[in-house]
């Protein structure tokens, strides 16, 4: 064996190969005194450290806790600019939607990011993805949508796949063509849905940029009838799919996504009892957003009702310049504790297994278990409590993806 983890004080990992629901999403796998092994980029050994085999290179972990790295399973992470400038319309109490249909917003981002070049939008997003390694991210997923011309998506998606295997952070390219109505199209909204649907998906699925497709399924921005059609269209050609739904108005997204066959629910701020329903029963998971809750002033989830129904719950950054502007998953975690009311064990396996089950992951990380990958976080503190009750820092010691250790400290 390559490496060996001694002296875990706890270690903490949800168990299996599928997302958790009900009940299990809170049943987790816990061991003090534990020892990893780790042979190439996989884990070969997870459980107490009696039993543990020996090791060329031995690393003491101090008696913390150590947990899976974790899965950032919706982010928008590749953009150019940013929208500070629209936090004083936000304090003046303009919203989100109105600053949308007022050309800002996305269609802000979308300008910024239509004059970068491919190489600028590379280099920022590299920076951005250290930052999000250094916060314990091993594997994130990350959708396009603010080109929303064939030329301008296709960029965006070509700096997501040139990063993969350049960096240590593993990503998921979904494509979000359907993100909002670029301003050319303003009148027409049935022309740039057949733009997206004939020629964009093709072009994208031909060139292999993107595994799944997204649709911002929202008041005056798709509506279910069109996202449905949109996300039929990308099944059609072979992309796994997925709906930005019910995050400002409750316009039935969350049926929708059942109907449609989507891996996951995104936001479900405002879903009914109908929609958590019906995912319950076609297994939909839910990719629930708490910082963007925080940061629109809007409810949360109901979190807790979607456990009881049967929904496997993950949580998410929704990293991006507007509506969520930080990539530290550590605080929508305590915001899923604190506000959704999740415990420590479900909000685990929430940013782990279900993050990794929500982008067809689950087989290969999620967990630490023989056979998957050795993506860890040796965390500064004592027990998984903790780093549900301290917020505001970075409580990651040391990260381990795919068996390469990058130290962090605090
Ligand atoms: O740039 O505002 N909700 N899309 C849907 C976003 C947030 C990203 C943005
Ligand atoms: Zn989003």
């Amino acid at each position: 064996m390559d490496l060996l983890f001694t002296n875990i004080g706890l270690l903490a990992t949800p168990a299996g190969s599928a997302a958790r629901k009900g009940k299990a999403q809170g049943e987790i796998t816990l061991i003090e005194n534990a020892a990893i092994g780790v042979l190439g980029d996989k884990i070969f050994y997870a459980g107490p450290a009696g039993q543990a085999p020996s090791a060329a290179r031995v690393i003491d972990c101090g008696g913390r806790l150590v947990t899976p790295g974790l899965v950032d399973c919706h982010t928008h992470l590749v953009f150019g600019g940013w929208r500070e400038k629209e936090l004083s319309l936000k304090l003046a109490g303009v919203s989100y939607l109105d600053i949308l249909k007022g050309g800002g917003g996305i269609l802000n981002t979308v300008k910024y990011t239509r004059a970068a070049t491919e190489a600028e939008l590379t280099a920022k997003a590299s920076g951005l993805l250290s930052e999000m390694l250094r916060h314990g991210t091993t594997t994130a997923e990350c959708k396009s949508g603010y080109g929303l011309t064939l030329e301008d998506e296709r960029k965006q998606l070509r700096v997501v796949k040139a990063l993969q295997g350049t960096q240590p952070v593993d990503l998921v390219s979904t494509f979000l063509g359907a993100h909002a109505i670029p301003v050319d199209y303003a009148g027409n909204r049935s022309d740039y849905i057949r733009l997206v649907c004939e020629e964009m998906m093709p072009a994208v699925m031909k060139e292999g940029l993107a595994e799944y497709c997204d649709v911002f399924c929202e008041t005056a921005v798709f509506n279910p009838e069109e996202s449905a059609l949109i996300l039929e269209r990308a099944k059609e050609l072979g992309f796994g799919v997925k709906a930005h739904v019910d995050e400002i108005d409750p316009i039935g997204g969350a049926e929708m996504t059942a109907a449609a066959g989507c891996i996951s629910a995104e936001h479900l701020i405002r879903a009914s009892d109908r929609g958590i329903r019906d995912m319950a029963e076609k297994n939909v998971i839910a990719v629930l957003l708490p910082a963007t809750s925080f940061y629109l002033d809007k409810p949360f989830a109901r979190a807790r009702k979607m456990i009881a129904e049967g929904v496997a719950v993950a949580v998410a950054t929704d990293f991006n310049p507007g509506s969520s502007p930080s990539l530290n998953l550590q605080f929508p975690m305590n915001l899923a504790c604190l506000r959704y009311r999740l415990t420590p064990a479900e909000v685990l396996t929430a940013v782990t297994l279900n993050a990794a089950a929500a982008i067809g992951r689950q087989e290969s990380i999620g967990t630490l278990e023989p056979g998957k990958h050795a993506d860890i976080v040796i965390w500064d503190a004592p027990n998984l409590a903790y780093i549900l009750y301290r917020y505001g820092n970075n409580l990651v010691h040391t990260v381990v993806k795919n068996g390469k250790v990058f130290p962090v400290g605090i």
